[in-house]
């Protein structure tokens, strides 16, 4: 009998082993993942890398628990290729999706779904923009349609319905993502995009936010008023704040919000409810168009009003995407999660915010090369580190799938930087390779491919006309001076590693142009 007892405890405290041992032990639990990704929200709009005016204590507080990254790079500077690529850990040439114009094959091997079938929890809520719709390859989502609007969006449902939300699309966004969260499988991690519209031309600011940055001064970009000298593309786009941003579109000046407005869509204003056209007629027409009409002003005048306004709108826009990232992160920690959730913030660009002159992205200049991201990965990145290693978006893939603890296929070409979070990674990347292809419309910027190293930046631009330019960014951090013709050695250097990197990861278009050079 005494023995029966024992042999009893025994069993019990076996099982109780084995419990302890599958949940917590030697197999932790896999941390759940928050992937933040707004859309055109660049470096330089942002308080932690260092833009004094921007108020964004968020993103800034994900970087001050976590990690900023310095030099966050992509492979194609527009939205829907880098939406493909982050998805496929692949060039636009192998993912197919080169331009937004593209059709994304939704069947080819995306990370999501090797997370999904190891264990995770997946969805996609917000904007998409890759024209196929997400079928299988996230458990749940909830899609803008396109671009998407900021005011009373529809979505796209799994059922393929479309549904409109009443409000702001950032607080939508958010709405929506945190009722997901509520209602996922607990038992299971979860990997959760929140996509962002916010900052997308045309800069609409949530009512809250209008005339946020009225009291301030911008500087404006020492080189807003770019000549252009010796650099042909950037002579030829069509992306000025001075000329190609408009008035009533962009700067909404005079504009009739009883009515349709008239824009791409031709529904932004109209599908306002009267509480968002009062708020916005008695900002922009009462206020801004006003003053815009009482100055006339021409000239240099006119293009430095643009440049205020532009900055105006562009930063309370993305006033609302921050305070949106601090309630996802307020979500995580009243819901015991914070602990084991890593929060990824970061855009699918950079933007110009006037340097050159310009708005929008495209070229493989630094600022919409370079694109934002911070993380917070509790127990694995000390608070407050910086990582200066070249990255890219084509790294997140197996980065996210090795910390998932997942295979990753052989065919991703990123890198996952798992060792730089966990280490500082001592060998990585010495150059970075590039290939834009979009052209001519929107912004008239050629197609062009080439290499970043720390010290240079060597470019191929292709098309109407062929040439290089190369740029030496520690002497011209502005790259306003094209040497290519007066530093040949340089230049051969850095060719034969930018053949590499064609070859490295199958660039055939590029290297025909390059083999089509040499002949
Ligand atoms: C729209 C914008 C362009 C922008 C593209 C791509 N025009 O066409 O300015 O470059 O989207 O942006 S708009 O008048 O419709 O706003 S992306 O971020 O989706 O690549
Ligand atoms: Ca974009």
């Amino acid at each position: 009998m005494k023995q029966m007892v024992v042999y009893g405890a025994l069993i019990m405290l076996t099982m109780s082993c084995v419990q302890t041992t599958n949940s917590s032990k030697s197999q932790p639990r896999r941390p759940n993942v928050i992937f933040i990704f707004s859309d055109d929200h660049t470096n330089d709009a942002i308080g932690v890398y260092g833009n004094t005016l921007a108020k964004t204590p968020n993103i800034d507080r994900i970087a001050a628990e976590g990690a900023i990254f310095n030099n966050f790079f992509v492979t194609n500077s527009i939205c829907g290729p880098s939406r493909a690529t982050l998805l496929t850990g692949t060039y636009s040439h192998v993912n197919g999706f080169t331009t937004n114009g593209s059709k994304f094959d939704i069947n080819q091997l995306l990370f999501s779904r090797l997370l999904s079938q190891s264990g995770y929890e997946t969805a996609w809520i917000g904007k998409w923009h890759l024209g196929t719709l997400p079928g299988d390859a996230f458990d749940y989502w909830h899609i803008l349609p396109g671009q998407g609007h900021y005011f009373n969006p529809d979505f796209i449902t799994r059922d393929n319905d479309t549904v409109r939300h009443e409000g702001y699309v950032t607080d939508i966004i958010t709405q929506v993502a945190t009722t997901w969260l509520d209602q996922r499988t607990a038992d299971k991690p979860f990997f959760l995009v929140v996509g962002e519209k916010a900052t997308h031309r045309e800069w609409l600011p949530d009512i809250q936010d209008l005339g946020a940055y009225d009291d301030v001064e911008f500087p404006l970009p020492e080189t807003f008023y770019d000549d252009y000298q010796t650099r042909f593309a950037a002579a030829n786009q069509d992306m000025t704040v001075s000329e190609t941003m408009t008035l009533d579109n962009d700067l909404k000046v005079n504009i009739d919000f009883e009515n349709t407005r008239p824009s791409p869509d031709g529904m932004i204003y109209k599908r306002l409810n009267d509480e968002q056209r009062a708020a916005y007629k008695a900002y922009y027409q009462d206020k801004v168009s006003k003053e815009f009409n009482e100055k006339k002003l021409k000239g240099k005048a006119l293009a430095e009003w643009k440049f205020q306004r532009y900055l105006r709108d562009y930063l309370a826009t993305a006033n609302s995407l921050d305070r949106n990232i601090g309630k996802l992160l307020d979500y995580l920690e009243s819901n015991g999660l914070a602990e084991n959730t890593i929060v990824v913030y970061g855009s699918d660009q950079g933007f110009y915010l006037g340097e050159h002159g310009w708005f929008d992205k495209r070229f493989i200049y630094e600022e919409s090369l370079r694109t934002p991201f911070v993380i917070r990965y509790p127990g694995v990145v000390a608070p407050g580190t910086k990582i200066d290693q070249f990255l890219l978006n084509v790294d997140w893939a197996p980065t996210l799938l090795e910390i998932a603890g997942v295979n990753v296929p052989e065919e991703l070409q990123g890198q996952s930087f798992l060792p730089v979070l966990k280490n500082g990674g001592a060998a990585w990347r010495d150059a970075i390779y590039y290939h834009y292809y979009e052209y001519p419309e929107p912004h008239r910027v050629m197609p062009h491919f080439g290499l970043r190293t720390t010290k240079y930046k060597l470019v191929r631009f292709y098309g109407d006309k062929d040439f290089w330019e190369l740029f030496d960014l520690e002497r011209d951090p502005h790259e306003l001076e094209n040497i290519y013709e007066a530093n040949q050695d340089v230049a051969m250097a850095l060719k034969e590693r930018l053949d590499e990197l064609i070859a490295e990861y199958d660039d055939d278009s590029a290297a025909q142009i390059l083999a089509n050079e040499m002949e």
